[in-house]
């Protein structure tokens, strides 16, 4: 379903099996060194959904090599795999071209626990238009969808369930959104997993 132009919402896009596998590899990278954290924002806040990085290491707002505002480990490397299910991802939405020439090279997920929520913002640590990835597990939560130019309306909520894809390219690349509300205990039985967890994938437009 195209929610704009280049915003795409595929329910169920990945299956029990491959929901099962991402989930694994999850907790394996939520493990120290350059493990999952709680993210802090520079105004003295910090953010519900704590959050690993695989590739590059996100703090607000820059990327950096090793986990600078944490264990100061290196970060984990992104696996080929992965970047390869973004350009599936992406060719499954938008089309081979806009494929070819997105190399996924970062990896943020975010965990959302009890209360977390993510409020409204935009992407634009990143040197690269290549659209954003989303792949979504667990619990339901209300993804707002939002404009380019204000945090405010009009923006449109879509639920997002266990192995939905969303990917935002074009013009929704820019897009403010967060995600106002998680339905606890909504998350499919046969998962095992209590909370959200959120993977993007991303090309960082930097120098190798
Ligand atoms: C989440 N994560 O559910 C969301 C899904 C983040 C974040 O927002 O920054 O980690 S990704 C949603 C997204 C990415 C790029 C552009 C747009 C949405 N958009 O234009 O709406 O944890
Ligand atoms: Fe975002």
């Amino acid at each position: 379903t195209e929610i704009a132009p280049g915003a795409v919402h595929v329910p169920d896009w990945l299956d029990a099996v491959r929901q099962r596998e991402l989930l694994s590899a999850c907790r394996e990278w939520a493990r120290p060194p350059a493990g999952l954290r709680t993210v802090r924002t520079p105004g003295g806040g910090t953010m519900t959904a704590r959050q690993v990085c695989l590739g590059r290491h996100w703090y607000p707002y820059a990327y950096a090599r090793t986990v600078v505002d944490g264990d100061g480990a290196p970060v984990k490397p992104f696996p080929a795999w992965l970047g390869e299910l973004g350009r599936r991802a992406v060719a499954d939405t938008l089309g081979a071209e806009a494929a070819a020439g997105a190399a996924y090279d970062i990896a943020l997920i975010n965990f959302y626990d009890g209360d977390a929520r993510m409020g409204m913002h935009r992407d634009s640590d990143e040197k690269s238009a290549a659209p954003v990835v989303s792949l979504s597990l667990g619990d339901t939560c209300v993804f707002r969808f939002g404009n380019t130019e204000t945090r405010a309306r009009p923006y449109t909520d879509v639920e997002l369930r266990s192995g939905d894809l969303f990917v935002f390219g074009g013009p929704s690349r820019m897009a403010y959104h967060g995600v106002p509300r998680v339905h606890a205990g909504t998350a499919p039985p046969w998962l095992g997993l209590i909370g959200r967890l959120n993977i993007t994938l991303r090309v960082s437009g930097f120098p190798a």
